[in-house]
């Protein structure tokens, strides 16, 4: 893991007078007026050190509500992400499981909350592939822990949902959050990896039997590869069979209505929601 020092000297000049503490107060408070928790503050010094590293408003804004719910631990949990400590992630995760912390509260203040940060050093090039694929690592020791949890569901299969990420694309971290979901609220979810091609997709349904499909990407690049792998549907006259639903950091409601998608879903709760609005379609249909 590279690690940079950052001199006041290396700050961009407009945050060198205000903390970035200071830039986060009146955010705040114009934004959330009411709270029944009250805010956390970071305490955490090497999360405030990482935070720092957040300098457009809206994104100040958007992580530091997301850190709200925050305590300790997950700060903890999110820094020790950032900086890429796959076995201090993977030792907190078990021990916040053991006090009683919820997995979904872990994955929500702890892990994403760190992988939020890590999206944007990634951006501005604060850090690259290296010390991202590190930090995805400590992230995928984290969601060992939580797996098992939000995917044992105990009820009767719902449906069948092949979920993969479109060719060319090699995140999964996203997709397999949104499986765990899924397998949680009961659906049978055959995982296709990722870099998956239109034929894999279209093999995968036939085979299973499978009422929904679920393509992740994250890349613009790579965001048309849904639409080539709808028209491959629309080819090889599959398309009717199925319900399609997309998602991916990229990916918005337009681009999937644009491309001919059934569904759209924002994160892994929306995939679930589209999942089962889509099989209900399905059934309608068929
Ligand atoms: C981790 C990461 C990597 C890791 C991936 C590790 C892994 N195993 O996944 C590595 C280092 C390999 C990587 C590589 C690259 N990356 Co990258 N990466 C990221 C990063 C930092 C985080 C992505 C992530 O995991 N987010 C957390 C998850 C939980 O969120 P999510 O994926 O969005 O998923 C949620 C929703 O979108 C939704 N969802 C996701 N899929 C689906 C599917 C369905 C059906 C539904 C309904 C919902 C849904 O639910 C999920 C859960 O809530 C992002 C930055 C970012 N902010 O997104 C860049 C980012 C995506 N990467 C980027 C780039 C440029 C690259 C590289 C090209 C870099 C390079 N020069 O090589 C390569 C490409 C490699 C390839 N061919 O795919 C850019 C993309 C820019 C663009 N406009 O296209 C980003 C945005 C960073 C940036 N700002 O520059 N990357």
């Amino acid at each position: 893991m590279t690690s940079r020092c950052k001199s006041s000297e290396q700050l961009p000049p407009y945050r060198i007078e205000q903390s970035p503490r200071a830039l986060r107060a009146p955010l705040k408070r114009a934004t959330k007026p009411i709270t029944h928790h009250p805010p956390m503050p970071i305490v955490n010094e090497g999360l405030e050190r990482e935070f720092e590293w957040v300098t457009r408003p809206g994104e100040q804004k958007h992580i530091s509500e997301a850190l709200d719910l925050a305590d300790e631990m997950m700060q903890e949990i999110a820094y020790q992400l950032i900086i890429g400590k796959n076995l201090e992630v993977d030792r907190l995760t078990k021990e916040c499981l053991d006090k009683g912390y919820t997995a979904n509260h872990i994955l929500d203040n702890g892990l994403l909350n760190g992988m939020a940060i890590v999206g944007v050093k990634f951006r501005d090039n604060v850090i690259f592939v290296p010390e991202v694929l590190v930090a995805a690592r400590a992230m995928k020791a984290g969601m060992a822990h939580l797996e098992p949890i939000l995917s044992a569901s105990g009820i009767e299969p719902i449906g069948t949902v092949i979920m993969g990420t479109v060719k060319g694309d090699l995140h999964d971290i996203g997709k397999n959050l949104c499986i765990m979901m899924l397998r949680g609220a009961g659906w049978v979810v055959h995982d296709l990896g990722v870099d998956t091609a239109p034929e894999e997709f279209a093999d995968a349904v036939m085979e299973f039997e499978a009422q929904v499909v679920g393509m992740s990407a994250l890349l613009t690049t790579t965001m048309p590869n849904m639409g080539r792998t709808i028209s491959y549907f629309e080819d090889i006259g599959l398309r009717d069979e199925v319900r399609i639903m997309v998602g991916g950091a990229p990916v918005t409601r337009e681009f999937a209505d644009e491309m001919g998608a059934d569904g759209y879903g924002e994160n892994a709760v929306d995939c679930v929601e589209t999942a089962v609005s889509l099989l209900a379609l399905q059934k309608e249909l068929a």
